[in-house]
């Protein structure tokens, strides 16, 4: 039986979990700042842009016909909670970042979804087998209020990097912020680092 409070003491702790973070169990929290959209996978597209050396947009089937991969781990959202032990299937962004070519001069990216949400990740973060784009998770398609049909993982940072409903990636020569950095989010957020706020390690 695992224990749903927050602090639970050394001796019960979780080694899998960071720094002020509490095990959700089996639930999975829904979070979701703008209405939720309703996207197609007909129509559902993914744009790589900005410092690029070939400017690329794929459908969703051309993402599915990618080399595809399942990751397995736990994710962590900035309120506290952590999803231990569970698993999404996608594509490596690498494979897609392969096809756009990312320019030498780019140091970040904003991701953006076509409901408006944005958020920024350093180029290092998106690359290297640390991010995916996925449609399923725990083997079922992915739902809509979960990001369907494609979602963005970055499961190392805070689960408010990996965008839902992501429509594309701009390559930038600087740091921008996005939604919830603009609002006081760290730019990079770390969780192992408890990079919450702008100004934490
Ligand atoms: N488009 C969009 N993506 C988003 C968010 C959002 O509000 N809108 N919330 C972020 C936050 S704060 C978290 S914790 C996760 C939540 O994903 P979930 O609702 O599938 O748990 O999505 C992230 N991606
Ligand atoms: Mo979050």
């Amino acid at each position: 039986m695992s224990s749903p409070a927050p602090f639970v003491g050394r001796r019960g702790r979780d080694a899998r979990l960071p720094p002020g973070q509490y095990d959700v169990g089996s639930d999975y929290p829904v979070l979701t700042a703008e209405a939720t959209p309703n996207v197609s996978s007909k129509t559902w597209t993914f744009t790589v842009d900005g410092l690029v050396e070939r400017p690329t947009s794929l459908t969703a089937a051309e993402l599915r016909a990618l080399p595809r991969s399942t990751w397995e781990g736990d994710i962590h959202c900035v309120t506290t909670w952590s999803k231990l032990g569970t698993s999404f299937t996608g594509a490596s962004l690498d494979s897609v970042l392969d096809l756009a070519g990312v320019a030498p001069s780019a140091t970040h990216a904003l991701s953006w979804s076509s409901s408006g949400y944005t958020t920024n990740l350093p180029v290092e973060d998106l690359t290297g087998g640390r991010a995916w784009l996925v449609w399923e998770h725990e083997g079922r398609p992915l739902t809509t209020e979960h990001g369907g049909p494609v979602r963005m993982l970055v499961p190392h940072l805070y689960f408010w990097k990996s965008a839902k409903w992501v429509a594309g990636l701009r390559f930038l020569d600087h740091d921008e912020p996005g939604f919830w950095e603009r609002h006081g989010y760290h730019h990079r957020g770390d969780p192992w680092r408890e990079q919450r706020y702008a100004g934490d390690g």
